[in-house]
């Protein structure tokens, strides 16, 4: 009985309205991220709000609005000025139809390009590596125009196939791409709700033979939107206890702002946020 229940509640992930909406992480400096992400990539400033109680600050940068395309949201927090990225989180990505060009402007207004632009060793696309103010790695990728050019976030795993199990179970994900280079000794994972060109993925990748990374206090999290953050964080606490990980917030609404969340990490630690459409929607078009 109680396991028929549990396969209805596991079918939600997949009947719920999901979108990945923005990914988190802490800078040294605010104003400096936002010059270099709006004169270097071409990003918008979308919105910033100053949290004094807390003693935080936050910035939203994208290539579209928040309603629709995936965006990023810089932390500053008073003080801090720098952060350990540590060994585990691998890079952010931005499509562009030129990376050879991107690369030229970005280097010529100053920016450190990391990887030289060419095809990516083992394969055909072309790529290259930029390094962002406070050290996070952007891999620029060739591609035609696309409705979202923030198009990956990267992060390194300890074991591929717990992680697709876990994606596609707890979030309701699918694997976009699997690629194998064993010359170079990893495998990667794309997984999202749409296809790879379209959208923003997940890349998971796993190094032969490498289980453990350090998360470092630098990357936070991304968040995905649902229309239920109750039943979600059920399907997360069925799969956790399957899988590892583990629900870190329970799901209800925030104290102050009463958007519905629920947190967790993954078996390997790298943490999710759920967060309601409507109160989603809501929050970006209260007045400041
Ligand atoms: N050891 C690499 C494995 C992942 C990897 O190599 N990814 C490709 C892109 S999908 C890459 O960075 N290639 C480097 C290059 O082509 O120079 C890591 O952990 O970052």
């Amino acid at each position: 009985m109680a396991e028929a229940a549990n396969l209805g509640i596991l079918e939600w992930p997949k009947k719920d309205n999901r979108r990945l909406l923005h990914v988190v992480y802490r800078v040294g400096d605010l104003d400096r991220t936002i010059k270099f992400y709006t004169e270097c990539f071409g990003m918008k400033l979308l919105r910033k709000r100053d949290i004094p109680e807390e003693k935080y600050s936050n910035a939203f940068l994208g290539f579209g609005p928040e309603e629709t395309n995936f965006v990023v949201e810089l932390t500053y927090n008073y003080g801090v000025t720098s952060y350990d990225i540590g060994t585990g989180f691998g890079h952010f990505a931005i499509a562009t139809p030129d990376v050879y060009k991107m690369a030229e402007d970005i280097r010529a207004k100053g920016g450190t390009i990391t990887r030289e632009p060419g095809p990516v060793k083992g394969g055909s696309t072309v790529i290259a590596f930029v390094k962002d103010p406070d050290g996070y790695i952007f891999e620029l990728i060739q591609r035609e125009n696309t409705p979202e050019p923030l198009c990956q976030v990267m992060l390194r795993v300890g074991d591929l196939e717990r992680s697709i199990k876990f994606y596609e179970k707890a979030l309701g994900m699918r694997v976009v791409k699997k690629v194998d280079r064993p010359e170079y000794k990893y495998s990667i994972a794309m997984l999202g709700y749409a296809e790879e060109e379209k959208t923003i993925v997940l890349e998971l990748t796993y190094n032969y033979g490498v289980t453990e990374y350090t998360k470092g206090n630098a990357y936070a999290q991304v968040a995905i939107s649902t229309d239920d953050v109750y039943k979600s964080a059920e399907v997360v606490d069925l799969v956790t206890k399957e899988l590892g990980g583990k629900i870190i917030r329970q799901p209800g609404p925030v104290p102050g702002i009463n958007t519905k969340i629920t947190s967790f990490v993954d078996p390997d630690g790298w943490k999710t946020v759920l967060v309601d459409n409507e109160d989603f929607l809501r929050e970006l078009h209260k007045p400041e």
